[in-house]
């Protein structure tokens, strides 16, 4: 690691964010990129893992995603997960180097019936020695707590766009009802996964904007997960404008200099980015993927894909530590390395 003081800022202003993104694409990299070698490794990358725990069926109207129940897509619709079935991916998950487990559900909140079912799951993964993520839509206070006390590592929520281009997107919840979500979830000391899709004919400016509101949070989500938008098959977003790849990696390296010490998740879109885009990526700040050949209903880069990618970058996942588990994760883990890591990766 470098020693460049890391600026921790909140008080980004939008001509400070839009000054970033028009930047030169070398000098705005090269910036990104020493933000990066300060904080963390940078030839180290975070392994997510991804399961769709209830597929489809979603009352809410997000244009981009497949699991809307107003879109027409070919999304196979699925109840909630049996326990032992996600048990059971969870484990495969661990051994093929995941250290986190993301659960996804097509909630506009979750109910009475299905959430004990969910906090058992997340004591399960928790007992695995894996940090464990869920998306759930919005929650109250109530669930907040339970998740807390089931373990709950991560709440991901995203903000998807800019404040002016959300309406355009979703009508069905408001950009400050997932503020409000996410103030609960800060304020129960769960730590927050938050960021956005780019590709949604959005403009530069709302990309900007986006990661000026992240920035801006009380304190910056531990996690910023940065999508490219799928464009899945009977959304409304299904013809949208290809985005320019390097528009992309600008605001990957955008998100890294004003998120200096959050882990940076390449998220959806990577099945169609050519290998030197993500390569662009993890240079500019991104060090954290989704791993395994599925994200919760759109294909992913494939695992072999992705093991031969980093063994070519000569980059390696990183391992839990031990602060990252209690010690009785530690002792059911039987240590807090997941075994076929080296393995995995050839190493
Ligand atoms: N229903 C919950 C919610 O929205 O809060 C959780 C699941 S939802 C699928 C999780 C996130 O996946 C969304 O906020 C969005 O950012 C991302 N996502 C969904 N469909 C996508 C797509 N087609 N392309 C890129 N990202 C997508
Ligand atoms: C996030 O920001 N991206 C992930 C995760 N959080 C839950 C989900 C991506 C979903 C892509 C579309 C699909 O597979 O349905
Ligand atoms: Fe439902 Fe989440 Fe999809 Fe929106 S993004 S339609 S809330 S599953």
């Amino acid at each position: 690691m470098d020693t460049l003081a890391l600026d921790i800022r909140h008080d980004w202003t939008l001509e400070e964010v839009q000054g970033l993104f028009a930047l030169p694409f070398m000098e705005l990299l090269y910036r990104a990129h020493g933000v990066h070698r300060a904080a963390f490794d940078p030839n180290e990358i975070q392994f997510s893992s991804l399961m769709s725990i209830k597929t489809g069926s979603c009352p809410e109207d997000c244009g981009y995603c497949p699991q809307s129940a107003h879109h027409q897509t070919e999304v196979q619709k699925e109840k909630l997960a049996e326990v032992d079935r996600v048990m059971a991916e969870a484990r495969q998950a661990r051994d093929r180097g995941a250290t986190r487990f993301c659960m996804g559900a097509a909630w506009r909140s979750p109910n009475s019936k299905d959430f004990p079912l969910v906090l058992e799951m997340v004591r399960g993964v928790r007992t695995l020695g894996m940090e464990c993520c869920v998306t759930l839509g919005s929650l109250d206070e109530g669930q907040v707590a339970e998740l807390k006390a089931a373990g709950l590592s991560y709440y991901n929520h995203n903000l998807d766009t800019s404040p002016e281009h959300y309406e355009k997107i979703i009508t069905t919840r408001k950009f400050q009802d997932r503020l409000d979500t996410l103030s609960m979830v800060r304020d129960a000391g769960i730590k927050i996964c938050c960021g956005g899709i780019m590709g949604m004919g959005e403009a530069e400016r709302d990309r900007a904007r986006l990661l000026q509101e992240l920035a801006n949070m009380p304190s910056h989500p531990e996690s910023v997960p940065i999508n490219l938008l799928v464009r899945a098959k009977g959304t409304p977003l299904e013809n949208a404008e290809t985005l320019d790849p390097f528009d992309f990696v600008r605001s990957v390296a955008v998100a890294r200099i004003l998120m200096p010490r959050s882990l940076v998740r390449l998220s959806a879109g990577r099945q169609g980015m050519d290998d030197a885009t993500q390569a662009l990526c993890f240079f500019a700040g991104a060090n954290s993927v989704f791993f395994g050949d599925k994200l919760l209903t759109c294909a992913n880069a494939t695992t072999d894909h992705d093991l031969d990618l980093l063994a070519r970058l000569d980059m390696r996942p990183q391992e839990l530590t031990p602060q990252d588990l209690t010690p009785e994760e530690t002792r059911a883990h039987g240590g807090p390395v997941p075994q076929d890591v080296g393995r995995a990766v050839g190493a």
